[in-house]
């Protein structure tokens, strides 16, 4: 093919200039092009590449299922008992459903939905078991959020350490179902109930007090999760979601709720999920503080001088993400970075931060404040007001290294 009749092409053609703009591979030829204002400019076009004829290689017919390709592998980074998202590999802020974390206290049940039922008693006026059709037949509700395991953070001396690894326990989706409102409803909640139990069916027969008070807020019955029925890792083919709070509570495989006045003490709410604090434990702290972390450049990426997109996630579970402020000189200066919408309440929201390498060595980082003004702790700040590192809600600001080889490491502090 002559490449000069590509000059014709107007969509050809301003592919060529990008490609030459940015630089990539050894180039062999020249073509005039017009810039998008008209100008005619010389672009070196790399040869092999452009000339390649695509209409000698039919394409794969359609299939019933879509696939992801062969290029690209986003793996979960399995422990036994959990598995993580890999952060680093993600745009925006959907979490495909296949890379959602998973935290199983004791595996994932096969419930068949024909014969799946929800029960809601005790301080009501009706106790009522609803199908999986029953609830269906309400009316629905989307919530795209965030769901986040309150132990969300590792720490390790080793800098070899991804995202995915120190909080890759936290997923966003679309979850679709109906408010646990329109239930409360249906049965009749007393006015006296003040905490409700959620049991799962699970073999870990999975239990959480929660406040009735969230039930009537913005508690949802999630049947649906991003467009298709919730999936069996996520808690098929119901589970409870709490938006904002810690993950623990939104029990999946839901099975039970009981309406009562008092907090039910169950392990998960003694012996775990309760944090030090100084020389107390905090108990039924649900609600998840703002976080944010720059998923690029971090390892294992390396980068080269010159123009960085420096991109992350920040959430809060008490509403929206008011501002992301990233460093590039260790924390001693920072600078706004620019939301990218749509920024949602108690959701993953994607920012972004133009900026230019000039090869020395230097951390990067990012602090997110919420609209309720609470600005993200560095690590010396929490372990200070808690008297211990690590453990429950740790939301430490974290640092990545970059050293004159471009290469990216986590910097513990
Ligand atoms: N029934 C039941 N619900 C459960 C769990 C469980 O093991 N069993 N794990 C909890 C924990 S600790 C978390 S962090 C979230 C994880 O939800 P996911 O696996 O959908 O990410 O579910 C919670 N709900
Ligand atoms: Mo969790």
């Amino acid at each position: 093919m002559n490449p000069q009749e590509e000059k014709k092409d107007g969509v050809i053609a301003q592919k060529i200039t990008r490609r030459a703009l940015l630089g990539g591979a050894a180039t062999a030829a020249v073509v005039i092009v017009q810039t998008a204002s008209g100008k005619a400019v010389q672009a070196a076009i790399p040869e092999a590449k452009y000339l390649e004829d695509p209409t000698k290689r039919p394409g794969v017919p359609p299939g019933e299922l879509g696939t992801r390709s062969s290029f690209e592998k986003p793996l979960k980074k399995i422990s036994d008992t959990s598995s993580r998202t890999p952060l680093q590999d993600l745009y925006g802020i959907i979490t495909p459903s296949d890379l959602h974390y998973e935290r199983h206290h004791n595996g994932v049940p096969a419930i068949d939905p024909g014969t799946y039922e929800l029960l809601i008693h005790g301080m009501v006026d009706k106790p009522m078991a609803f199908s999986l059709s029953d609830l269906k037949r309400f009316p629905s509700v989307s919530r795209i959020c965030f769901l986040e395991c309150s132990g969300n953070y590792r720490s390790q001396a080793n800098g070899q350490i991804a995202p995915q690894e120190i909080c890759g326990l936290t997923s966003q989706s679309e979850w679709i179902g109906v408010k646990l409102s329109t239930l409360f409803r249906e049965v009749g909640v007393s006015p006296k109930a003040t905490w409700f139990l959620a049991e799962g069916s699970d073999a870990a027969v999975m239990t959480r007090s929660v406040p009735v008070s969230k039930g009537w807020e913005d508690a949802v019955i999630a049947y649906a999760q991003n467009g298709e029925a919730i999936r069996p890792e996520q808690g098929y083919p119901a589970r409870l979601f709490l938006p904002g709070w810690e993950g623990n509570a939104s029990v999946k495989w839901l099975r039970r709720i009981e309406l009562s006045d008092a907090p039910f003490m169950t392990r998960e709410e003694t012996s775990k999920y309760t944090e030090p604090v100084r020389d107390k434990y905090r108990q039924f702290s649900f609600v998840m503080d703002a976080r944010s972390i720059i998923t690029y450049p971090a390892y294992p990426a390396q980068v080269q001088k010159g123009w960085i997109e420096i991109r992350g996630i920040a959430w809060s579970g008490r509403g929206k993400v008011l501002q992301v402020e990233v460093s590039t000189d260790a924390g001693k200066t920072w600078q706004q970075a620019h939301l990218q919408p749509p920024i949602l309440d108690k959701a993953h929201t994607y920012f972004r931060y133009l900026w230019e390498w000039k090869g020395e060595e230097t951390e990067i980082m990012s602090r997110v404040t919420d609209e309720t003004g609470y600005l993200q702790p560095t690590y010396r700040q929490l372990t200070e007001a808690r008297g211990a590192s690590g453990g429950y809600h740790f939301n430490p600001i974290t640092a990545w290294w970059i050293g004159r080889d471009g290469k990216v490491l986590f910097r513990s502090t």
